[in-house]
């Protein structure tokens, strides 16, 4: 049985806990604590020497980073409508991985590290900086999503699954950007049963 360490208030194993209930991957779903540092312990080091969640683990395979956790459930079980083979669908899923990594995780972390889980830190500069970024990540997600109804086209894939994780993140500052495009993206990814699984809302924490 696979196992996936998670922890629901993480943005980056929710979309991943979402492709494994949507395509009802069997699992084992191991709870990594912050609280308690178990995400420290020499014993999940082990597995994650980040200490970071998400990790997965498949027999002798073990991956973190979620997006490559993504790919692999896609290629292991050929989830082709998930991770389109078609190059133009291939090439906007991959941009906006990427993009998700590299332009929109760190402003979000920012943002909902300090405002929410860490506000004692009084990290006002950081919090600045993730909203001025926002300004300038929400329209360029909006004009990507002008005219379509997921990211790479008219179904969803993992790029859907990996920047709505983020988007919901930011609710929890009540920071989600006000935007046409990306609230009736929202509500379109969010409507997916196994998404609706992992919405903060539906998890103990
Ligand atoms: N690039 C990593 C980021 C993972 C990440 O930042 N996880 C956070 C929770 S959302 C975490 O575990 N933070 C604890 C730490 O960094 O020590 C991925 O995509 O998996």
């Amino acid at each position: 049985m696979h196992k996936f360490y998670s922890n629901p208030m993480s943005q980056h194993a929710r979309r991943v806990r979402a492709l494994l209930e949507i395509i009802g991957i069997p699992h084992e779903l191991i709870n990594v604590g912050f609280e308690d540092d178990e995400y420290m312990s020499d014993a999940y080091m082990a597995i994650n020497p980040n200490h970071q969640v998400p990790s997965f683990i498949d027999g002798d395979i073990k991956i973190f980073e979620s997006n490559a956790i993504l790919r692999y459930l896609c290629h292991k079980y050929e989830l082709d409508d998930w991770y389109p083979n078609l190059l133009e669908k291939r090439a906007l899923v991959e941009q906006w991985l990427d993009w998700g990594q590299c332009r929109l995780a760190q402003p979000v972390m920012n943002i909902v590290l300090y405002t929410v889980f860490m506000p004692q830190l009084n990290n006002q500069e950081a919090i600045k900086s993730g909203h001025a970024a926002m300004k300038e990540l929400a329209p360029i997600l909006s004009a990507g999503l002008e005219g379509k109804d997921f990211l790479a086209g008219n179904t969803p894939t993992i790029a859907d699954l990996a920047i709505s994780s983020s988007i919901i993140q930011l609710a929890f500052a009540d920071a989600a950007p006000v935007d046409r495009n990306i609230n009736n993206w929202m509500d379109r990814v969010c409507s997916i049963p196994g998404v609706q699984v992992t919405l903060p809302q539906n998890q103990a924490a």
